[in-house]
């Protein structure tokens, strides 16, 4: 069940749901520099026990350095330095594998852009003590988006709606990058064989996750569009999540025909 106010689930699921543990922040970035000190400060003071990873894409405008001055001045901010832009899914993964080589019991996904508000963390980690995941959900009530054109508002409701038609999920944001995972659950996920190009890695997770019959859990956000730096969103993101999606829910509806095994690889970007 869902507990959109971010209340964990009583009485059995609490007892179900061990303690979270220490929370990392991955944070990826490519081209962030205006934006990578304030929302990490914001981080650490939203959620002073959390650590913070950095996970920037060799950015031509030197966030990865100013990422680095902040490492130093505090040992709870951390960065992982990639070779090139190999977009945002990919940043993510070795985000995880970082986080879980070391001892953290949850790990976090959150923009440098401030379109997801760290002072809501504490809501999403609130929740997390009664799931497996959390997404944060533009889409469930009292959830919103703050400055987007109604165009841009129309493409995402847009492609939550046909994802969860298409592949057939009880979620309402599927697309959306402001997650709380714990360990355990992205340790079951097969993070090997996620898509990880753009909008479908968000939906290749959410998907694997239900699939696989975890609690997930959407709580309302507030999602504020960027102020400063650019977009990385391209039409070919969205093609590329459109046709992924589609593969993906023929793929289910021609397994549950045939009765042949699932393979969530078969779609694999
Ligand atoms: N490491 C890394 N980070 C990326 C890459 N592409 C995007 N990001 C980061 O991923 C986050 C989301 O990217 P955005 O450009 O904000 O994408 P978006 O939120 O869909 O688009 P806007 O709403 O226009 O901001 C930001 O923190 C980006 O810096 C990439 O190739 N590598
Ligand atoms: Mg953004």
């Amino acid at each position: 069940m869902n507990h959109g106010d971010g209340t964990p689930a009583a009485g059995a699921q609490e007892r179900r749901f061990g303690p979270l543990g220490t929370a990392l922040v991955i944070i990826p970035t490519y081209n962030e520099a205006e934006n990578i000190k304030t929302i990490v400060g914001r981080v650490r003071e939203a959620v002073p026990e959390a650590h913070v990873l950095v996970a920037d894409d060799n950015s031509p405008d030197g966030t990865g350095k100013l990422a680095d001055e902040l490492a130093a001045e505090d040992e709870q901010v951390h960065v992982l330095h990639r070779k090139g832009k190999e977009g945002l899914g990919a940043a993510y993964l070795a985000g995880f594998r970082w986080g879980l080589e070391r001892d953290y019991g949850v790990l976090v996904e959150m923009d440098a852009d401030g379109s997801h508000q760290p002072e809501e963390l504490p809501r999403l980690l609130t929740a997390l003590k009664g799931a497996d995941l959390v997404l944060g959900s533009r889409w469930v009530p009292g959830g919103r988006v703050v400055n987007w054109p109604k165009g841009r508002e129309f493409i995402s409701r847009g492609g939550s709606l046909y994802s969860r038609l298409a592949l057939d999920l009880p979620l309402r944001d599927i697309t959306g990058g402001y997650r709380a995972f714990r360990r355990e659950t992205l340790e079951g996920l097969g993070l090997d064989e996620v898509a990880s190009q753009g909008y479908c890695f968000q939906v290749d997770l959410a998907r694997r996750a239900v699939k696989a019959g975890y609690h997930v859990v959407e709580v309302p956000i507030t999602f504020v569009e960027r102020e400063l730096g650019d977009s990385k969103m391209s039409r070919d993101i969205l093609v590329e999540a459109l046709w992924r999606v589609t593969t993906w829910g023929v793929g289910e509806r021609v397994t549950k025909l045939t009765g042949r095994t699932a393979k969530p690889q078969d779609g694999k970007a």
